[in-house]
């Protein structure tokens, strides 16, 4: 997570303008496309954006123009930020080859009253039938769009049943050295891998649990089995490989809280008026692309997820 990393990311590759892959971005909200349309040689969204309410029916919003490109899944398999594996995107990929994804289990747990332990099997059930195409934005500078399959968070809360004493979620990446390079010997970080949102930003449609992308089961350097997305929010907040879900009173401390609190803030939501201590946040690079462009307010969800912060100084709350 240093600025050098900017400098080295992968060489742009040519941006793909394959008519099925092109879609118009809401700018304001996520994409949501009907499974199986891309590779069909249709054109996605076509000028549309569907987005789930929270009564569960969908509403279709008109685009503002921002036109927008799929990360092709070879970029998003093979540029990684996967620290339990390396620090080197391009070497996350290969390493993962042999982590053990399967049996696993996802534990939630804590201020509930109803603690449960959920199989890949019974995540997999309550998938949304569309896919999830949201924007990722790294706090290094770099972005992709990325076809997910899943569901939001309120899922799982409504199985659980927080009780009136839970605030926050802290989710916790899987700890094993043995599969993971990266933690073994000397590491700065504390791990395992923590992160945390607050109950209301969990219970927003967007948050979102992922089990899959591209209508494949994740791989392992994008978090197999499961992970969190959060596209509001810098990219280190989506958790990946989660083992446990607790729900508690107090805001969690995360892995990027505890190894550096003045430029890793519990919050992180995406804002390119608050620079990182050591660099801009006004413009990102997506990844395909050379030109850098602006990086929107809440990464473009500001009306989907905007109230959440009414009356927080975003400035403070980094
Ligand atoms: N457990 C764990 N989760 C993690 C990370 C990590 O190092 N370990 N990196 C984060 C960062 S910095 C980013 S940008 C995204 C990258 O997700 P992707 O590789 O699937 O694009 O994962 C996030 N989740
Ligand atoms: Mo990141």
């Amino acid at each position: 997570m240093d600025d050098r990393r900017l400098r080295e990311e992968i060489t742009p590759e040519p941006v793909y303008r394959r008519r099925h892959a092109i879609m118009r971005a809401a700018g304001v909200l996520p994409m949501i496309a009907g499974a199986g349309l891309v590779g069909c040689g249709q054109e996605e969204v076509a000028g549309q954006a569907v987005v789930p309410t929270p009564g569960g029916e969908q509403a279709v919003v008109a685009t503002p123009g921002y036109e927008e490109v799929l990360t092709p899944f070879e970029s998003v398999t093979s540029y990684n930020n996967f620290y339990e594996f390396s620090t080197d995107k391009d070497a996350v990929a290969k390493l993962a080859q042999s982590f053990k994804t399967s049996p696993w289990t996802l534990s939630v747990a804590g201020l509930v009253e109803k603690p449960q332990v959920f199989t890949v099997e019974d995540l997999a059930s309550m998938f949304m039938p569309e896919r999830l195409v949201f924007r990722m934005r790294c706090v290094e500078g770099w972005s992709m769009v990325i076809p997910w399959q899943g569901f939001p968070i309120s899922r799982i809360l409504d199985k659980v049943i927080p009780n009136g004493e839970a605030k926050y979620l802290r989710f916790e990446t899987v700890k094993r050295p043995d599969e993971m390079p990266g933690m073994r010997g000397f590491s700065p970080y504390a791990w395992p891998y923590v992160e945390g949102l607050t109950l209301d930003e969990a219970r927003n449609p967007l948050a979102t649990i992922a089990t899959g992308l591209y209508e494949k089961p994740l791989l392992a350097q994008n978090g197999a089995p499961v992970r969190l997305v959060v596209p509001w929010k810098y990219g280190f907040k989506s958790i990946k490989s989660i083992v446990k879900i607790e729900l508690v009173a107090r805001q969690p401390t995360s892995l990027w809280m505890a190894a550096a609190p003045s430029e890793y803030g519990f919050f992180a939501n995406v804002n390119p008026e608050v620079p990182h201590p050591r660099w801009t946040q006004a413009t990102e690079r997506r990844i395909g692309e050379t030109r850098r462009r602006p990086t929107l307010y809440l990464n473009g969800y500001a009306a989907a997820v905007g109230s959440l912060y009414a009356g927080m100084d975003l400035n403070k709350n980094f």
